[in-house]
């Protein structure tokens, strides 16, 4: 039987750990590991003893883009028709959150597919850029749009004319990663963030999750008038009681995740 191209693990605490498996092609993201990929994430989107997701490369990548073999000779009616990339949704769509931990080469679609979860970490080696304009297109899932977000316009637009890739390190100066870890400690410490994020009171974690995403889709009265309904909801869960009644009794609060 062939290997799965996106090796999926529940792990204690909460955690679905998905890994990229096309070690041989750093990973490149041809459209049967991006289908088995929006499948695995969904599975464990409807899981309910997973509360986040860590994603991760296998090799000596987290992903070098798109497969290029397989994109070249595609014509606009063939991507139209047949929509090779629609699985991509479902990564940004799932409403758990999602930890990219990327190690080595993160480029073009693997730098858009780690900007799609909700955290990056990443290892001192990782190399971050967007390098289509190299390969006469520029980045088509997300890369002209959530790296500005991410960056700014300054060090967006330098990555993507020039398609050099940055540092872990000026990623995380420029706060395009939450962290930089030695290579060999990036799965513990993307667990680790993992289940500190898996046992917090769910509901929560969901509507803060969404709240944070609508600063970037609205204008600021609007996505305060959000944040303000989710907080007004929230009082409608039992983890919101038990949250509060644990505070006063001055005991670890035991989250239901209603
Ligand atoms: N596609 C296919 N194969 C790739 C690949 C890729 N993106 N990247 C690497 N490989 C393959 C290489 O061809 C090689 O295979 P063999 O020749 O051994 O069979 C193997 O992986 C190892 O690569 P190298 O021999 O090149 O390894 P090096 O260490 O010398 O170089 C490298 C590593 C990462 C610098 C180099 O491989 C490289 O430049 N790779 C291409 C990086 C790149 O240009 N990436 C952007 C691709 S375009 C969209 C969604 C997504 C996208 C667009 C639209 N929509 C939702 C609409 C995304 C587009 C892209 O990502």
């Amino acid at each position: 039987m062939a290997e799965p191209l996106v090796l999926a693990e529940k792990l204690e605490g909460g955690v679905g750990l998905l890994r990229l498996n096309r070690p041989q092609v750093l990973n490149a993201l041809n459209t049967a590991l991006m289908k088995e990929l929006a499948e695995k994430v969904r599975e464990m989107e409807a899981d309910p003893e997973i509360g986040c997701l860590v994603l991760m490369g296998n090799g000596r990548a987290f992903a070098a883009g798109a497969d290029i073999q397989e994109m070249a000779e595609k014509s606009p009616v063939d991507m139209e028709l047949s929509e090779p990339f629609s699985s991509w949704d479902a990564i940004y769509r799932c409403k758990k959150p999602i930890i990219a931990a990327v190690h080595g080469y993160a480029l073009g679609g693997g730098l858009e597919l780690a900007m799609m979860c909700d955290i990056i970490v990443a290892a001192e080696d990782a190399k971050l850029g967007q390098p289509e304009i190299k390969l006469g297109v520029i980045p088509g899932a997300g890369g002209t749009q959530r790296l500005p977000r991410a960056v700014g316009k300054a060090a967006a637009m330098e990555m993507v004319l020039t398609g050099e890739p940055i540092s872990a390190e000026r990623a995380f100066q420029l706060g395009l990663v939450s962290k930089v870890v030695a290579p060999e400690v990036l799965l513990e410490e993307a667990l680790k963030l993992a289940r500190s994020i898996a046992e917090k009171p769910r509901v929560a974690v969901r509507m803060a999750k969404e709240a944070i995403l609508a600063a970037f889709e609205t204008p600021l009265s609007e996505g305060l008038r959000f944040e303000r309904r989710a907080f007004y909801f929230l009082f409608a869960s039992e983890d919101q009681k038990e949250g509060m009644k644990a505070f006063m009794e001055r005991r670890p609060p035991r989250f239901k995740g209603r």
